[in-house]
């Protein structure tokens, strides 16, 4: 394998030093995405010159490049490495093993690199020497797929069929498809040279297989771009993982607890919801295709608009802001009658009422356009949340650091309003504002502008389609009127009689209520429906409205067959 590419033009061999390094790189960038993010041989030596650079260095790096540092810096280290890269693949057509030792000797750099880092690990070493195994087996996997060894030797109107005739042994033989095309590997050698399409150029001649450059090259590139994009995915939500862990060290103790949740509150019945939705289990609803990934420590809510004083607000800033816990039901406004889309949660914030007092909102304001990392915005009354309800910038649910698909580091909860008008996650800005100027997100896409939650009830047990035995059976399930609170729910079996269900206990208006009853069922099909009555007086309607624009109402009704 060694003296492999020897006659290969120097850019030849740079061109394939680069794609063996972006290979080395893009799989190093895979294992790390996989195992730990800092263990990335690029971030590792990334990490080290910043700690290493002196603070007079850093602070120029800051002031001309700003945010950009360290997009700089990582860009600075990949530009070095594939210089480096390119000369190694010179070196390369001297002998592979060169190549092979340079490769080596950079991993051994970013494994050592990547063994110190004061957060690593010992296996924070692999990322750096599977990177440098790939990269060796591009390398060599290239150089063998596109030199022509001894070409240059034959005379010239030595026969030569382009490729390699089937029986080869060689890389070339594993090489894939790309083979096939070109010969079918069958043509006699001996066939005259006609002009071989990849002999000449000007006058030079090609002492390499360029259709195999190209495709080597696209393959190389695409599996390193594949392995690295797919590695910084990965690795930006275990970043996320690292500070949730770090927040959850530091997170202050509430100034004020939520109510006990009485123990009524759960009725514990089989395939009823639990009255606090786990996290694992809370339905996710937003934009984002991919999880915004924000860090506490860069994170920021900006506060501005028709205020007094606006505001930047740090997370350390809003951590020493009084905590308080409140237990609150999130609904989505494209939940159907009966959907899935709603849960209940212990949410632990800082009240957003108190954090816009201090700014002084104008009263011209009555909007709060609030907007996430990832560019969704919302907008919420700003009489809702100033009348004194739970209003919060939350930063932990159920007992846990936001989880990051609920917005870590911090979101809007409001009770009584749907979420797409008042939960912002990943929330970095407020624009304190008025409707008559600003429109949310779902405003031009079919929603109401303002999106207070209606009275639901939903059957949770049995389910619709169940076969049950006849006899008295139990129905359950929840119903919600956040911040006015469930005063009754009632049961209609077959277009009948509306019978009252018990109603679970509940430690405030904010969050939904458990219910059920137990009713003689004979056997036959049986249509079993439900409604509530909220604490204002108000009957859920009958009368369906689908989810768009501004929240579904009519009865929840299952059918079941009793047998
Ligand atoms: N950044 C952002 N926040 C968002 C959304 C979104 O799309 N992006 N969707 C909202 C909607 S429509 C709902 S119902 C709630 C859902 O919150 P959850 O995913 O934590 O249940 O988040 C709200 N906050
Ligand atoms: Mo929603």
């Amino acid at each position: 394998m060694d003296d492999g590419g020897s006659r290969l033009p120097r850019w030849v061999a740079a061109v394939i030093g680069v794609v063996a390094g972006a290979v080395a790189l893009g799989v190093a960038q895979l294992a790390a995405g996989l195992t730990n993010a800092s263990a990335s041989p690029v971030i590792a030596v990334g990490g080290a010159v910043v700690d290493q650079t002196p603070a007079g260095l850093k602070d120029w790096a800051i002031r001309n490049f700003g945010s950009n540092d360290k997009l700089v810096l990582i860009t600075g280290i990949v530009v070095v490495l594939a210089l480096i890269a390119a000369g190694l693949g010179v070196l390369s057509r001297r002998r592979i093993g060169y190549g092979m030792t340079g490769l080596l000797v950079f991993g051994l750099i970013g494994a050592g690199a990547a063994a110190t880092r004061p957060d690593s690990g010992p296996f924070d070493i692999l990322p750096s020497l599977l990177g440098v195994g790939a990269g060796s087996w591009a390398l060599s996997l290239l150089f063998r797929r596109v030199a022509r060894d001894g070409w240059d030797d034959l005379p010239e109107e030595y026969p030569v069929a382009e490729g390699t005739p089937a029986g080869t042994t060689g890389p070339e033989a594993e090489a894939g498809p790309a083979d096939e095309g070109e010969t079918g590997g069958a043509e006699p050698i001996a066939r005259p040279a006609e002009k071989p399409p990849v002999m000449r150029a000007g006058d030079d001649l090609y002492t390499f297989d360029r259709r195999r450059l190209l495709t080597g090259v696209a393959v190389g590139v695409g599996v390193a771009g594949v392995a690295g994009f797919g590695g910084r995915l990965l690795a930006s939500s275990r970043d996320v993982d690292v500070a949730r862990r770090t927040v959850a060290k530091t997170l202050p103790r509430p100034a004020v607890t939520a109510k006990a949740i009485p123990a009524g509150a759960d009725l514990r019945i089989r395939g009823l919801s639990p009255f606090v939705t786990p996290n694992r289990d809370f339905y996710r609803v937003d934009t984002a295709l991919v999880v915004p990934s924000v860090d506490p420590a860069d994170w920021t809510l900006k506060i501005h608009g028709l205020v007094d004083k606006p505001v930047e607000l740090t997370f350390d800033d809003l951590l020493r802001r009084p905590l308080m816990e409140a237990d609150v039901t999130l609904t989505c406004v494209s939940n159907d009658v009966g959907g899935p889309y709603v849960g209940n949660a212990r949410w632990l914030g800082t009240r957003l009422a108190d954090v816009l007092r201090d700014v002084g909102i104008s009263s011209q304001a009555d909007m709060l356009l609030s907007v996430s990392q990832d560019g969704f915005t919302c907008g919420t009354p700003v009489d809702v949340v100033m009348d004194g309800r739970d209003a919060l910038l939350a930063v932990a649910m159920n007992g846990e650091v936001l989880p990051a698909a609920h917005g870590f580091p911090v979101r809007q909860v409001v009770p009584g309003l749907y979420g797409y008008v008042s939960a912002t996650k990943w929330i970095t800005e407020i624009k304190v504002t008025r409707f008559d100027e600003d429109e949310a997100y779902w405003t031009p896409r079919g929603w109401a502008p303002l999106g207070p939650i209606k009275t639901q009830s939903r059957i949770d047990v049995p389910r619709d389609g169940d076969v049950v035995p006849p006899g008295p059976t139990t129905i359950a399930g929840v119903a919600w009127a956040q911040h006015k609170g469930i005063s009754a729910v009632e049961v209609q079996i077959d277009g009948g009689e509306w019978r009252e269900a018990k109603l679970a206990e509940v430690n405030g208006p904010d969050t939904w209520r458990q219910w059920s009853i137990e009713v003689p069922l004979t056997p036959g099909e049986r249509v079993i429906a439900v409604r509530a009555t909220d604490a204002s007086g108000y009957t859920q309607t009958p009368d369906y409205a689908p989810p768009a624009p501004d929240g579904a109402s009519g009865h929840h009704a299952i059918s079941i067959q009793v047998s």
